[in-house]
């Protein structure tokens, strides 16, 4: 039985590789640059991308694909700020968004019109990092409340990403959170993991962020 339950995890996963493949290829011809947010629940996905929205929104022709396990609270929230379409995927149970639910999302987006696309993935720290959605890369977002070994407990998902978002860095003089150990162990396990400082709450850090964003439209879809 044990046997039988991996080849069907297999075939699942290929299939949803060949479509996350397809997506990519679509993205490309359309010339538009994904990324995919990751995090444990409460990071400050939507935050932040309400603080991006505000500032590049129409500047980057940014759409967003929000993933939750129930509720569409975050493409509402989203929608608030944008009159870009926010598709919303309400995985009904399932911890990640795969493959087929971006690619459905993105069936209902004019995707000539958009040169930046964010899909907003389910808050967990395990199994999004499993799952290819066709993204150029994936974006880590961590918090500064969640502990500094977050990065060596959940390796996978530092590794998938190649970007790093520390959010609510307002709270430091709150909290004993080591930053330097946080972005070492995070290095520990991807050394060429790229950071980012944030606070959504004040929008520290969001100039660099924006920048960064402004950088990867220009320079179009990586290969
Ligand atoms: N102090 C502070 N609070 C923040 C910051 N960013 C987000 N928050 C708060 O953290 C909570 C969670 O933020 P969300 O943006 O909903 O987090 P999320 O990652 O989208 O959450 P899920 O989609 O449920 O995984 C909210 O109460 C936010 O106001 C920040 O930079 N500083
Ligand atoms: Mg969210």
């Amino acid at each position: 039985m044990a046997v039988r339950t991996i080849e069907v995890r297999e075939r699942v996963m290929e299939r949803n590789d060949a479509l996350a493949g397809e997506i990519r290829a679509t993205l490309a011809r359309a010339g538009v640059v994904a990324f995919n947010l990751v995090s444990s629940p409460g990071s400050g996905k939507t935050s932040l991308l309400e603080r991006t929205l505000d500032v590049v929104g129409e500047e980057l022709d940014v759409a967003v694909v929000t993933g939750d396990v129930q509720t569409q609270n975050d493409a509402d929230r989203l929608a608030r700020r944008t009159a870009r379409l926010v598709q919303a995927v309400v995985t009904g149970g399932a911890c990640h968004l795969d493959a087929l639910q971006v690619r459905t999302a993105l069936e209902v987006l004019d995707l000539e019109q958009v040169r930046l696309l964010f899909v907003e993935n389910v808050g967990n720290l395990v199994c999004p990092a499993s799952w290819d959605l066709g993204e150029s890369a994936k974006i880590v977002v961590f918090s500064v409340t969640e502990g500094e070994d977050k990065p060596l407990k959940y390796p996978k998902m530092f590794r998938q990403s190649r970007y790093a978002v520390l959010n609510k860095i307002d709270l430091l003089p709150h909290l004993r959170f080591d930053l330097d150990r946080a972005v070492a162990n995070a290095r520990e396990v991807n050394p060429e993991l790229r950071f980012f400082f944030t606070s959504a709450l004040t929008g520290e850090g969001l100039p660099e962020w924006c920048d960064f964003l402004r950088e990867q439209v220009r320079g179009g879809v990586p290969v």
